[in-house]
């Protein structure tokens, strides 16, 4: 990561990366999510189910999704960032239309999953997390549209989120914004990379005419125990069809492990 990267990851908790996609990448990935959308749901490959708005494990529903999961511009923070030792442990495809009017309330994993068991640290000059989130939007968001929010600096945060502070009505469609808040707004192409950590929510999705299409894709260290324990978390069906590389992504492993793939700069999927 570059100095100015570093520096503001660290001290806001996510980064905004514009024109991550070549125009081919966006158009195959917006191509394959049309397809996607498209597809009855009982006929969507074995391991992907439409989850709310959204698909769970769709980031292998076409391999140019499952490219994502090792794009060389955030492959390389990936490994930075988890100390060269990733694992990526879901991808789902999420899709928000206006039919939603609810929020998705603030949230992070120090809240949601236990504070032991997340990690934000710099040693060295490096900075070091064990649950990333890498969000790929194939879809503009505008100013006043909704989607994310967040509040900038969080990950650090050592005090309980006082209830209600920021969205004291979880049934108002259209909160005011608290100043200590921010909406970021991607354009398509473009990544938002956030710790785990980070305190976030989501607003209603505004437009009528468009939706808000993109991928979450979610990495932890290769020897961070889920709650399915040792073992890969992915299903078999879903694992059958990925490329070597993105399986050995998926893989957990010792902390002392290098695994081959994270020795490499570029990884290209090889195709079955
Ligand atoms: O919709 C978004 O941008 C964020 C979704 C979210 O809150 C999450 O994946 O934890």
């Amino acid at each position: 990561m570059t100095p100015k990267q570093k520096y503001l990851f660290d001290v806001t908790g996510y980064l905004h990366l514009k024109n991550v996609l070549s125009p081919e990448e966006l158009r195959n990935t917006q191509a394959a999510i049309e397809r996607c959308r498209q597809t009855p749901p009982d006929q969507l490959p074995p391991g992907i189910h439409r989850n709310g708005e959204g698909f769970s494990y769709g980031f292998s529903f076409d391999k140019a999704l499952e490219a994502l999961t090792l794009h060389p511009v955030t492959w390389h923070m990936i490994k930075e960032l988890t100390g060269g030792k990733p694992r990526l442990n879901r991808g789902t495809l999420a899709i928000n239309t206006n039919e939603k009017r609810q929020i998705t309330p603030l949230h992070c994993a120090r809240e949601d999953l236990g504070w032991l068991t997340r990690r934000y640290e710099v040693k060295d000059g490096q900075i070091f997390a064990n649950d990333l989130v890498a969000f790929f939007h194939f879809t503009d968001v505008f100013p006043g549209d909704g989607g994310l929010v967040v509040i900038p600096g969080s990950h650090k945060s050592e005090f309980e989120r006082p209830e209600g502070l920021f969205f004291p009505d979880l049934d108002n469609p259209d909160p005011e914004l608290h100043p200590a808040m921010i909406n970021i707004t991607p354009r398509a192409g473009d990544v938002v990379l956030i710790s785990e950590l980070l305190t976030h929510g989501v607003l209603v999705w505004k437009p009528k005419d468009r939706d808000r299409r993109f991928l979450i894709l979610r990495y932890k260290t290769q020897y961070f125990q889920d709650e399915q324990g040792n073992k890969n978390p992915l299903p078999e069906e879903v694992l059958a069809r990925l490329s070597p590389e993105t399986r050995e992504l998926t893989e957990p492993a010792f902390y002392t492990d290098v695994k081959e793939i994270a020795k490499q700069e570029r990884v290209t999927l090889t195709i079955n």
